[in-house]
């Protein structure tokens, strides 16, 4: 069982506590979830679940800390201690809200960037919270070109969100395992 620790963040009610209470399975007794209520998240949440992926010809199992990061700055202080230990994160803005993926370069810069992940430790998700909302991915900022981009929405079939982030996990698991090898050869030099 590999650990992760994924950060989710962006603007704030762009949709990142209903996205991460779907991917954890947080919301019960619920038909769809985008209509489970959520309050502005107070600093951080952390869920936590487990997901086996595939990988090549097998599967892997991976333990996910999902921090679902407020999107107000009035929390930044805290992000230094929020990104410890991180592997990955998940940029979600709203797609509905003409020009919000324009400061998406910012939070890569405040998260992913400043954590030197790759491009492949991030991924976008462009949530649509209704149907007459069009993905496009034409003003993304070119930081970001190599970001792979989901179009997401809880208002119709969702097992597409579930199938891109687990594709994701194995990209963030082979991080892990490349990092925690790197740290065992560097005690073993010492
Ligand atoms: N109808 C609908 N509402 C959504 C969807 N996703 C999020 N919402 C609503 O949008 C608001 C903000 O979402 P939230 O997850 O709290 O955003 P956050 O601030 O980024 O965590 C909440 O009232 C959600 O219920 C969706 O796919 N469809
Ligand atoms: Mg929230």
């Amino acid at each position: 069982m590999t650990e992760v620790k994924i950060l989710m963040v962006g603007p704030k009610s762009s949709g990142k506590s209903s996205l991460a209470n779907f991917l954890a399975d947080a919301v019960q007794n619920c038909e769809n979830p985008s209509m489970a209520p959520t309050k502005p998240t107070v600093g951080t949440r952390i869920l936590e679940f487990d997901r086996t992926v595939r990988k090549g010809t097998g599967s892997v199992n991976v333990s996910v800390e999902l921090w679902d990061v407020s999107g107000d700055r009035a929390y930044e202080a805290a992000w230094p201690a929020i990104m410890h230990g991180a592997m990955g994160a998940i940029y979600v803005y709203d797609a509905g809200n003409a020009g919000e993926e324009k400061d998406l370069d910012q939070w890569h810069r405040w998260f992913g960037q400043n954590m030197g992940f790759k491009d492949s430790q991030c991924m976008i998700m462009a949530h649509r919270k209704s149907q007459d909302v069009k993905p496009s991915r034409s003003a993304i900022p070119k930081s970001l070109a190599q970001v792979h981009v989901v179009s997401t929405t809880l208002e119709e079939s969702h097992d597409l969100i579930k199938e891109e982030f687990d594709r994701f996990l194995v990209h963030i698991e082979t991080a892990a395992r490349e990092m925690r090898q790197k740290e065992e050869q560097s005690v073993v030099g010492d």
